[in-house]
């Protein structure tokens, strides 16, 4: 159930969480972080994907996450163990996470640490492969995970997570073999709704594709960094 059902009150509610949004990212900005907002279906292999991309860069990248969850704590206890700040956010009743609660996370981390220490922050919204792309946090980036056994159609049943998306990993490819599922139609699929987007195919079982989300990962922060290097370089 969902409030910008109503339309006038929509368009009010995206509004107040569009300039919640740009307050995030005005944070980030200042202090050199480069933040993504990891997106999917219930189960589709976020936190299996963050555990990887922790344990592969954490030592490369000072990472912290923010962790969206209705109402546990399991994936955040997941992560804690890599030993990164984890700030979970439990959302209630909502199905996403909005710019508000967002906010909360990075209050936490200015408060706990140095925030210009940090190079990523890791968002994992709540599993849902509808209203979190609606809703901006103060991303950089928006990463979609389609997991194959899923369905072919879903950038098409779904498509605004596929539009808005600059990133899309499809995730589970180990699962290929067994399933009836044109790994090429889903690409295809994907490329009707965005032309744009990186697309990925990994397997967080066997490893495929990780060190290309990676390299990934570490352009993104490298290009998001390169004004701060430019106004440090034009200064000396
Ligand atoms: N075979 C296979 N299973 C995977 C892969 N990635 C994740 N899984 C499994 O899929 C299930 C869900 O993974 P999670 O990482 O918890 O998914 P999630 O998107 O974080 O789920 P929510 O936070 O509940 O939305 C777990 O049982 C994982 O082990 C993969 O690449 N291959
Ligand atoms: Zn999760
Ligand atoms: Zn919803």
């Amino acid at each position: 159930m969902h409030q910008t059902f109503d339309a006038a009150l929509g368009i009010n509610l995206l509004h107040a969480n569009q300039k919640g949004a740009e307050h995030n990212r005005a944070h980030f900005d200042k202090w050199g972080i480069t933040c993504f907002n990891i997106m999917s279906s219930p189960g589709a292999g976020k936190t299996v994907l963050l555990e990887q991309t922790l344990a592969a860069l954490k030592d490369k990248l000072k990472i912290a996450v923010i962790e969206g969850d209705m109402t546990t704590e399991l994936d955040a206890d997941r992560l804690r163990q890599y030993g990164v700040p984890v700030f979970a956010i439990n959302t209630g009743r909502s199905c996403h996470l909005d710019s508000k609660m967002v906010a909360g996370g990075i209050h936490q981390l200015e408060h706990q640490y140095n925030p210009s220490d940090f190079d990523l922050v890791l968002v994992e919204n709540v599993g849902n492969l509808v209203c979190p792309a609606e809703f901006e946090v103060g991303e950089h980036a928006k990463i979609a995970l389609l997991s194959i056994t899923e369905g072919e159609d879903k950038p098409l049943k779904y498509p605004v997570m596929f539009q808005e998306a600059d990133c899309l990993l499809i995730t589970k490819m180990d699962l290929a073999p067994y399933l009836e599922v044109d790994i090429n139609r889903i690409a295809a699929n994907v490329r009707q709704m965005n032309p744009y987007a990186t697309i990925i195919p990994v397997s967080a079982k066997t490893g495929e594709g990780l060190d290309v989300w990676f390299d990934w990962v570490k352009s993104q922060v490298a290009s998001q960094n390169q004004p701060l290097l430019d106004a440090a370089i034009a200064s000396r």
